[in-house]
């Protein structure tokens, strides 16, 4: 058997955690063969509910699962991590702005990346997940010293899979005949889920689907809004498909199959016109040994640049609010 990859994961005892950690467990994340450990990193109030969680996991007696480690200190959590999926932080409470929640989490992120530069691996890979999303990824990989840039991800999978799922709905094809489907900018309610470089079944998404009005207007704001309407029907926000876009985002990254198109927020080089060092979803190719390049020389039309440069205000307007974060 290989050696086993360490995966770190903030937040275990949430709802995300409950539904990703039996899937790592298994071997969905790293593929069939790679043994894991799991490091788990809670906060102090929630360790009892962590221990509940790791009893369940040794109940599952995953073959692949080698060892489970507990601790509510990232020091200890992140030691020799190959893998660091940051998916803790504060929800929303009533009454919130998003200001005030990009204030209240973007602490928690210097520390985390602080932590990341001090003990991880030195070849280790960090997808973010907590909220605001790109922005925590900014402040951590700011706060990494040494550890380079392109190590660090935000997560817009999900974005990306409910885009494809509601383009293959409409177009009445399997899900697997849609492809090319980018996500833009922020993971938030002005991200830009591009129907025009979309294809289905090797066509262009729009021709196939012959109703522009319909993607420029209730196929955008449904992707949009999609956290919200699931949080209205379930009473909690997305879990189960948050945890499994993130085994999509971490398999096709790291887990030895190149893959053509996958949306990832990455910290920008300047393509398309995003500010350099903002973290921004682009679509990208991953070579599956941890690697990415954002897609190049797409077609942007003048109603996809508007979009995609009122998310990247937004990154901008977020930076801005965390600047004395960022070292
Ligand atoms: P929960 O509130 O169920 O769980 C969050 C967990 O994080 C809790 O157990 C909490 O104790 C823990 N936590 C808080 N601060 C921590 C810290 N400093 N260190 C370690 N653990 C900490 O939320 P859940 O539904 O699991 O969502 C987790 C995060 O994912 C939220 O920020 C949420 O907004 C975000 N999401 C991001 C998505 C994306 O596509 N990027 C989609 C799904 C989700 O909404």
């Amino acid at each position: 058997m290989p050696a086993p990859v360490r995966v770190a994961v903030t937040g275990p005892a949430g709802q995300i955690g409950y539904a990703l950690l039996p899937r790592i467990a298994s071997g969905q994340l790293l593929g069939p063969d790679t043994p894991v450990i799991l490091q788990l990193v809670e906060v102090p109030p929630v360790m009892d509910a962590l221990r509940g969680v790791a009893m369940e996991l040794e109940d599952g007696a995953f073959p692949l699962l080698q060892d489970i480690v507990l601790t509510s200190d990232p020091k200890v959590g992140f030691e020799g991590a190959h893998v660091v999926l940051l998916v803790g932080a504060k929800p929303r409470g009533a009454g919130m702005e998003r200001k005030d929640l990009i204030e209240e989490n973007g602490p928690i992120f210097v520390g985390q990346g602080q932590a990341i530069a001090e003990v991880a691996d030195p070849e280790v890979r960090v997808a973010v997940v907590g909220n605001p999303a790109n922005t925590n990824a900014l402040i951590a990989t700011a706060n990494a010293a040494g550890v380079p840039a392109d190590r660090f991800t935000a997560m817009t999978r999900l974005d990306q899979n409910r885009a494809t799922a509601q383009l293959a709905q409409r177009a009445g094809v399997p899900v697997t005949e849609v492809t090319n489907v980018a996500i833009w900018g922020n993971h938030s309610s002005t991200q830009y889920p591009d129907f025009e470089n979309a294809l289905i079944g090797g066509r262009p998404a729009a021709d196939v689907i012959g109703d522009r009005a319909w993607l420029e207007g209730d196929f955008i704001t449904t992707v949009q809004q999609r956290g919200a309407a699931i949080i209205e029907a379930r009473g909690q926000s997305s879990a189960l498909s948050a945890a499994s876009a993130l085994i999509d985002h971490v398999h096709d990254w790291l887990a030895g199959v190149p893959t053509e198109w996958a949306s990832m927020a990455v910290v920008s080089d300047g393509s398309y016109g995003v500010p350099a060092g903002l973290v921004s979803s682009f679509p990208v190719r991953t070579d599956g040994k941890g690697g990415w390049s954002i897609v190049q020389d797409l077609a942007i039309s003048d109603f996809a640049r508007g979009r995609i440069d009122a998310s990247v205000r937004e990154l901008e307007e977020e930076r801005a609010v965390i600047a004395d974060l960022l070292g």
